[in-house]
Parts: structure tokens; C-alpha cells; sequence
């Protein structure tokens, strides 16, 4: 492989990888803390209620309790629970606890106390006088004459329209939208609909808050965000920055979930309070109801086509459910467009416009994908009826329309992170060898023609394709330092966040090939706001793109720094050496020093100094990664249940940093997908009450339910990334919904639009 380097594109063995292989402590709740307290939630078992009186006294007489908050004595401060750059571009509608709830499960109190079972006695005894409001329990509901406003607090900011439950919305126009289908020749429209989803991830929302022996406070979290959590505790407690650091040990997954700032403020001033360390754990049950769930949308796409197949207009329209809270409601709203509609950029004329509406139901906020993936299920299905009523293959509309590298699209510039985004011409897409290979892999042409049934079993094949992006251009930031020590090792610190994606080993990855040394020769810290520099965090694909570019400039001074010392100890120019192999060489003479001779002279004998460097990196870019979906589904006629026999993606992430770990993304994404097309879904009782919050209710894919599944990276190099590389963590999600919903329209004629493909929808769907 052409794009391999010495360490760059190999698959190391993960920096992480033995200790967590080996079970040893390293994740949020191993550390064991004397005298730590337990924090717990009184949750609302109400939709929409004031809370008219509230009384702690026969909880606080329970033996071990410390202290009990509410919203009655704690300060009253508006904040966002997103955890996203600054200025925040969510409302602030969220308060520690507040005098109203808006959703069963919503915070009315938090109590500290020694024992869980003295917590829990606690949380029973507080009494609450409640009188409860009419519930909105539909985005419908909700934009509706006359409905109850579900955030009336005249001390919230940002809300787009509070009186009408919008939390946000978007109207962008480009082109004249009107004459774009006027002079369109084909003209098809789908809806698709995605519900309420959670992310799963293995370990819940956790965290331990302590002093330290100054009486700094502590928090160290399972968390997407260090610098956010700083950020927005502070802004909670009340407490200076300076006085709170952020600790991120090892983590068990986020996909978003974790890019949210829920349990570290109440934690916070739990700990506060009480004068003591606190530790908080939610149940599963919390964490599918009270922590965050993707943005329930109903997307509406309307393409018009000339005969030839370019598409000439396109129109979206999304209408988000945001839930009780706004959290990330005007971003995935946004991205629903920005990250879907470029894909397309031979189309003049386009509109998309949304709204994100408040409701009573559990808070929606960062979801891998991040609306992409609910654009890309209406786009890619409308796409399929297209192909279809042209007469022409899927993936020849594809190839006509997509976008290439050297174009652009105007909706770079007019979408970015709530607010415009900027002008960008992609410079690396092997979309049409995505497609090439996938096709041949699944045997689509023959698979195409002649379509297999067994029995009741009838079998399709579907595909799709989408693209993401490459971290948040003008507002991601990171920076990274790296240090040497005497004896040619590095110390690699990094404000960027691995939770479990593999990125300490990548950004380590990229280091070692500047620095001319093996991975193991790196030790890398992430991530802890006192010891290492800032990033915004693991978020919108961004670690191995930002925080890599990043640590490539933090390494290549590092570089500079140790050629100059070489420099005075081979009596060479800079210039005229070279680094690789953990020696300093000589291009002319061939004579050499070894890391650990720099190392050494540098540090006691010559001219002393550290050689350290840090680098910070801002993107004026967010590279598209790339990729096409195809897959084989065999649909029981008489069950309506739906298997996928096969899938298959091959995706251009630029340079695969590290092949297996960017597989491992693709695949994983690909499996959360096939869970939203298949069987996830949250349900609610009639008083908004969450029915199946359980993972034996709640149906994710088991390592049983995976089907035969095969990813291929296809290479690329992005010249803006970091050695070539782009990103790959959230592409491969968009692309199950529609895949699968387009293959059991070739295996049975009927399109699923509504997620997800239950047999019961399926049987419906199938009787017309
Ligand atoms: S949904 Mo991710 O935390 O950008």
C-alpha cells in the first residue's frame, strides 16, 4: 500500500490495549474513594408539573444523609447541557433544578448521602406537591394552536420561539427553488421518519467529584468533553475556572451521549455542598431515559431530476423533536442539511428548512450522525424512487450527481455550527471507487436482475451513500505538547478525548512517524485540563483530522528542535540531516547520533534545554469522508420480518492512520445503524412515561444479530489532514436506514419510511 509509512497506516498494537485487555483499573468508577458520598436523582414522575411545595425534612432526618439540593436552595442559573464550543449555540433552558419538570424523569432533587440505601430511603422520603400540566407529546402536539408552552421560564436564552415550543429552526434557501422543479423533467418525494434512540454505550453516565489537597474541586468523569465540563461547572457552581479540574480516565463508549454535560454539575454541587467527595453513578434505566437520545425527525425530501438524471432541485424539510430540553437542537438540525445536501452539488436550485420543536419526552441531543444520519434516510430513499422512475441504476443517479474532488457546494458556506459555515472545495473523494467495490463485493448486478425467493423468503439488495465531515471548521480547536525525554522517548499530551475509539494510539501514530521512533517509544496522556493543553473534544469526527493536525505540528518542531542539537554535535546543517529510526543521520557523510545522545546532550550537557513543543490547530476545513453502503436482506412475507443476510461498505477516509482501528469505527457505525433500521425504539405510555427503558425491552444488535458484514477502506489522500488522513467515526451510521429500507423495496415493493423496520410495519407495509 502506497500510503503506508513507517509507523502511519500500520496496525499497531493499541497503547491502551493490554491494560484494558488485562482488566486493570482505569475506567471512572475504579477509583476507590474513602469516605466518598453517594449522590442520587429524585426523578419527576410527571411529564409537565409545577412543583408547588417541596419538603426535605423527614429525608434529611434519615441516618447518613449529607445534603439534600433543590430548587429551592441552589442559585438559579440558566445553562446549556451540550457540551460544544463557545459562544454555545444551544438555548439556555436547562437548570440545576428548576420549578418546573418537563419530562418523566426530569431532576426535581439530588441528595448525598453514605450509603446507597440511605440515598435511596432518602429520595422516598422527600415530599413533592405537584400540579401537573397538559403534556406535549408530539412534535405535532406541540406546534399546534393553543399548546401548552413547555418552556414559560422568562429567564431562558436563546429559545428560537418559546411561546411555540421552537426551539430552533433553519431557512435556507440557495437558487430559486420554485423554477428548480418547474423545469425538472421527474419529480418523486419521500418522508422518512427516525424515533426515539439511545446510544447505548456499555458504561452509564458516571462521576467522582473530590477536592484536592488545596481544595480545588475534582471531577473525574466518563466524558466526550473535559474542557466543557470545565467550562459550563463552573458556570453552575459558580466557581472560578481555576478552581476545578477535569480528569477523563479511560471511557466505555460516548457515540454523543457523552458530549453532554448532565451528572458533572450536580456532582458538582453535591460535593460543594456536603464538603466531601461524591460519587455518581446512573442505572441503565436513567441512562435511557435522563441522559440524551438522538433527535426524533420526520424529514421530508423532494428531488427534481432531468431526464439524463442530474438532479436539477432539492428540497428538505426536517422537523426535530427535541425533547424537554434544547440541547444541540439548532446544530443537528442544521447538520441534517450541511452534511447531507453537498453530497449532491450538481442541483442549482435548493431549500432546506426546519424546525426543532420542544415536547415532554426525554432531552435528544448528540447522536453519531448528528442529523446526518435522519437527512441521509428521506435523501437516499428518495434517491432510490428517482433511479427507479428514470429507469436507471442507483448507483449510476449516484455517479451522475455526486460531488468530486475539485467542486464545492454552496451549502458549506451558508451552513455551518449554528451560524454561516465557510466556503470549501473538496480535495479528496474516491466515492466512485467506493462504489465500484462495494457493487462487485455484493454482487449487485446479478443480485439486481434477478431477484431470489424461498418459500415466504423474498431477497433484495438496496444501497446508499453518504458523507460526514471532518471536525467543526473555524470553531474545533486543538493543540497538543510533546516532550522528550533523555533517552530519545516522548511524552505526547493531549486535550483530546479517547472514549474508546482507539485515538490516543492514532495520535501516537502520527508522532512516532515524525519523531522517527515506534509507538511504543510514546507515552501519551489524555485527558486532563490541568496537565494537558486544551480541545474542544471528541466530537463531530474530529480527533484524528484536528487533534492530529495538532500533534503532527507539535512533532514536527519537536523535530526542528532535536535536528538543531544534532546539528552542533555532527558539526552539520540542519538541513543536510535526517530523523528516522530513532538516530539523527547525516544525508552526506552517513555518520549518526542516536535520540538517546541528543536526549542527553540536550538535557544536562550542551546549551541545556528542554526540547518540548506544543501546536494548536484550527480547521478552515471539514473534509468529507465517503462512503457507500450495500446490502442483502431476505423479508418473511408472512412474518414481515427482516433479516440482513449480508452489508457491505467500503468508505474513503483519506489515509487509514490505522487500519483496523478506522474498520473498526465503520463497522461498529454500521451495526448501530442496522439497529435503528431494525428494531431500537423507546416507547411511551400515553403520559409520555418511557415503557421499555431495559436493554431486554430495548433491542440492540447482538454479537447473533450482526450479519455477515465486510468493510473496505478504500485510500485517498486529503492534503489539508494529518499525513493524508480524514476522518471515518461517524459516516458509516447514515448509511443502514437507507440501504435496508431500499433492499426490502427490491425484495417486496414496499417502502419502509417509518424506522424501525418492525415486522408489525413491515406485514402492514406489505398489505398495502
Ligand atoms: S454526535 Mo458526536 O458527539 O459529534
Amino acid at each position: 500500500m502506497a500510503l503506508e509509512g513507517k509507523v502511519v497506516g500500520r496496525n499497531v498494537r493499541k497503547v491502551d490495549g493490554l491494560a484494558l485487555a488485562c482488566g486493570r483499573p482505569k475506567f471512572t468508577l475504579d477509583l476507590d474513594l474513602p469516605g466518598a458520598l453517594v449522590g442520587k436523582i429524585l426523578r419527576s414522575p410527571y411529564a409537565h408539573a409545577r412543583i408547588l411545595r417541596i419538603d426535605t425534612s423527614r429525608a434529611e432526618a434519615v441516618p447518613g444523609v449529607a445534603c439534600i439540593l433543590h430548587h429551592g436552595n441552589v442559585d438559579r442559573v440558566p445553562y446549556t447541557t451540550a457540551g460544544q464550543g463557545w459562544p454555545e449555540p444551544s438555548p439556555y433552558d436547562n437548570f440545576l433544578f428548576d420549578r418546573k419538570v418537563r419530562f418523566v424523569g426530569d431532576r426535581v432533587a439530588a441528595v448525598a448521602a453514605e450509603t446507597e440505601e440511605a440515598a435511596r430511603e432518602a429520595l422516598r422520603l422527600i415530599e413533592v406537591d405537584y400540579e401537573v400540566l397538559p403534556a406535549v407529546l408530539s412534535p405535532e402536539e406541540a406546534l399546534a394552536a393553543g399548546a401548552p408552552a413547555i418552556h414559560d421560564e422568562d429567564d431562558a436564552e436563546g429559545i428560537y420561539d418559546a411561546q411555540h415550543n421552537i426551539a430552533a429552526a433553519v431557512d435556507i434557501p440557495v437558487g430559486d427553488i420554485e423554477r428548480g422543479f418547474a423545469e425538472s423533467d421527474v419529480i418523486v418525494e419521500a418522508s422518512c421518519e427516525i424515533p426515539y434512540s439511545q446510544h447505548v454505550a456499555l458504561e452509564p453516565h458516571c462521576v467522582i467529584a473530590y477536592f484536592d489537597e488545596d481544595g480545588r474541586l475534582v471531577l473525574r468523569t466518563s466524558t466526550q468533553v473535559p474542557f466543557h465540563v470545565r467550562r459550563i461547572v463552573a458556570r453552575v457552581v459558580g466557581l472560578p475556572m481555576e478552581k476545578i479540574r477535569v480528569v477523563k480516565p479511560r471511557i466505555g463508549g460516548g457515540f454523543g451521549s457523552k458530549q453532554e454535560v448532565i451528572l458533572e454539575p450536580v456532582a458538582a454541587a453535591l460535593a460543594l455542598r456536603a464538603g466531601r467527595p461524591v460519587v455518581m453513578a446512573l442505572d441503565r434505566a436513567e441512562v435511557f431515559t435522563a441522559t440524551r437520545t438522538r433527535h426524533p425527525m420526520r424529514v421530508r425530501v423532494k428531488l427534481g431530476a432531468k431526464k439524463d438524471g442530474t438532479l436539477h432541485a432539492i428540497e428538505m424539510e426536517a422537523l426535530s423533536n427535541t425533547g424537554a430540553y434544547g440541547a444541540h437542537s439548532l446544530t443537528v438540525l442544521s447538520n441534517t442539511g450541511s452534511k447531507t445536501l453537498p453530497l449532491y452539488n450538481k442541483a442549482p436550485h435548493l431549500w432546506f428548512h426546519g424546525k426543532a420543536v420542544y415536547t415532554n419526552l426525554p432531552v435528544a441531543g448528540a447522536y453519531r450522525g448528528y442529523g446526518a444520519t435522519q437527512g441521509y434516510f428521506a435523501l437516499e430513499v428518495a434517491m432510490d424512487m428517482l433511479a427507479e422512475r428514470l429507469g436507471m441504476d442507483p448507483i449510476e443517479l449516484r455517479l451522475v450527481n455526486h460531488i468530486r474532488a475539485g467542486e464545492t457546494s454552496p451549502i458549506f458556506e451558508k451552513i455551518g455550527e449554528g451560524r454561516e459555515g465557510k466556503p470549501q472545495t473538496v480535495k479528496s473523494c474516491a466515492l466512485e471507487e467506493c462504489l465500484r467495490v462495494g457493487a462487485e463485493k455484493i454482487g449487485w448486478r446479478e443480485k439486481r436482475a434477478r431477484r431470489r425467493r424461498e418459500g415466504s423468503w423474498a431477497y433484495g439488495v438496496g444501497m446508499s451513500v453518504s458523507m460526514q465531515g471532518s471536525g467543526i471548521t473555524g470553531i474545533d480547536m486543538a493543540a497538543a505538547t510533546i516532550m522528550m525525554n533523555e533517552n530519545g522517548s516522548f511524552r505526547l499530551l493531549v486535550g483530546a478525548t479517547d472514549i474508546g475509539t482507539g485515538s490516543d494510539t492514532v495520535l501516537a501514530q502520527i508522532a512516532a512517524e515524525v519523531l522517527g521512533v515506534p509507538v511504543e517509544r510514546i507515552s501519551v496522556y489524555s485527558s486532563d485540563t490541568d496537565f494537558t493543553p486544551f480541545d474542544t473534544g471528541a466530537y463531530a469526527s474530529s480527533t484524528t483530522y484536528v487533534s492530529g493536525m495538532a500533534v503532527l505540528r507539535a512533532a514536527r518542531k519537536v523535530r526542528e528542535a532535536i535536528l538543531e542539537v544534532a546539528a552542533g554535535m555532527l558539526a552539520e546543517p540542519p538541513e543536510d540531516l535526517e530523523l528516522a529510526e530513532e538516530r539523527v543521520t547525516s544525508k552526506k557523510t552517513g555518520k549518526s547520533v542516536t535520540l538517546s545522545e541528543v536526549g542527553h546532550r540536550a538535557t544536562y550537557v550542551v546549551d541545556q534545554r528542554h526540547i518540548i513543543a506544543s501546536a494548536s490547530f484550527v480547521p478552515e476545513e471539514s473534509p468529507p469522508p465517503f462512503a457507500a453502503f450495500f446490502c442483502e436482506v431476505a423479508v418473511d412475507t408472512e412474518t414481515g420480518v427482516v433479516r440482513v443476510e449480508r452489508f457491505v461498505a467500503a468508505a474513503d477516509c483519506g489515509v487509514a492512520i490505522h487500519p483496523k482501528l478506522a474498520a473498526g469505527q465503520l463497522e461498529g457505525a454500521i451495526v448501530q445503524g442496522i439497529g435503528h433500521a431494525l428494531s431500537e425504539e423507546l416507547l411511551f405510555s400515553e403520559k409520555g412515561r418511557c415503557t421499555n427503558a431495559n436493554l431486554f425491552d430495548y433491542r440492540i444488535p447482538s454479537a447473533l444479530d450482526v450479519p455477515a458484514l465486510e468493510v473496505v477502506l478504500v485510500d485517498s489522500e486529503e492534503p489539508s489532514g494529518p499525513l493524508g488522513a480524514k476522518s471515518i467515526a461517524e459516516v458509516g451510521i447514515n448509511g443502514p436506514l437507507p440501504a435496508i429500507s431500499n433492499a426490502i423495496y427490491h425484495a417486496v415493493g414496499v417502502r419502509l419510511t417509518r424506522a424501525p423496520f418492525t415486522p408489525a410495519r413491515v406485514l402492514a407495509a406489505l398489505r398495502g
